[in-house]
């Protein structure tokens, strides 16, 4: 595991409707993450907040994702201030924000891959494009747009389509899909373990299962972590919470196995809304499973 991180907080909150998620790189900064991971023996460089531009009332609404201007133009950024992290060979560590972020984030670390893989967890498959998007949340689209689908201004971020081919993805946690991302999901042939499966296998095999299909297919994992995959009893600060999710001990086994694999090359913590939150447990949460994939061990 790359032991040089560099942490950039993406303050965005233009992809949901909820006030609060911009607040997630303080509230996960105010939980102790640089200081955690010193005590690792990493060296952490922080770049603090990078700008996101203030919401573009344009006729969007006709393309069913809202702020899409704003969002593509504040993802060519993400794109490019993630690509310098990578070139200076160091971790990239970034806390969003809603999950739109990952469209940029995946845009700037995809292209030092030849084939990056990605982990996914999220109650969502965040798979929505704007005809089946039920709602217009770009946060709802990232991992659509990152495959090539969806709108124009989505897809071709930071110049080139797609990001990530349909098998380097696996996605887990879900409980709550549109009909549109069923039938993409199926139709794309993705590894998908719901909360059905983690319930019926566990998370260890889950993993097991997870990690060595990846490693068999891909260069490099990017794992992208919705703290909504958590069941909300524990992680209650975020705009959409669904019954039902992984519990936290869970979900630092899981961050054990995928240390231990030694094959995560870049990550995001998003969703994390402190004004929803109760006493921050959810950014606590969140660090607490940023130190184990970094290496942190119970004994
Ligand atoms: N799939 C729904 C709900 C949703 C997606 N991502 C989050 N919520 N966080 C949608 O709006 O696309
Ligand atoms: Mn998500
Ligand atoms: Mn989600």
């Amino acid at each position: 595991m790359e032991k040089h991180i560099t942490i950039m907080g993406v303050p965005m909150d233009l992809g949901q409707r909820y006030k609060g998620v911009d607040l997630g790189p303080q509230a996960i900064r105010y939980a102790g993450v640089k200081e955690g991971l010193e005590k690792l023996g990493c060296a952490v460089t922080d770049l603090g907040n990078i700008e996101i531009g203030r919401a573009e009332q344009l006729p969007d609404d006709e393309a069913n994702a809202r702020n899409l201007k704003s969002i593509s133009k504040a993802s060519q950024s993400i794109a490019e201030h993630t690509d310098e992290i990578v070139k200076s060979n160091r971790f990239p560590l970034i806390f969003g924000g809603d999950h739109s972020i990952a469209i940029g984030t995946i845009a700037g670390i995809s292209k030092h891959y030849r084939n990056l893989g990605v982990i996914w967890f999220d109650a969502h498959a965040d798979m929505n494009i704007p005809e089946t998007s039920p709602s217009g949340n770009v946060h709802g689209m990232p991992l659509a747009a990152s495959l090539g689908h969806g709108h124009a201004s989505l897809t071709g971020v930071y110049g080139y389509i797609p990001k990530l081919k349909a098998e380097h993805v696996v996605l887990i946690g879900q409980r709550d899909l549109d009909e549109g991302e069923k039938d993409f999901i199926r139709n794309l042939g993705i590894k998908i373990y719901t909360m059905a499966e983690i319930d019926r296998f566990g998370m260890e095999s889950v993993m097991t299962e997870s990690i060595n299909y990846l490693k068999e297919r891909t260069d490099g994992i990017h794992l992208s972590f919705d703290l909504d995959a958590l069941d909300p009893q524990e992680a209650p600060g975020v705009g959409t919470p669904v019954y039902g999710g992984i519990h936290f001990r869970e979900s630092r086994l899981a961050m054990e196995m995928l240390h231990d694999a030694d094959a995560v090359v870049s990550a995001e913590v998003v969703e994390v809304n402190p004004i929803l939150d109760s006493r921050n447990q959810t950014a606590e949460k969140a660090v607490r499973l940023i130190e184990t994939l970094f290496g942190k061990k119970l004994l």
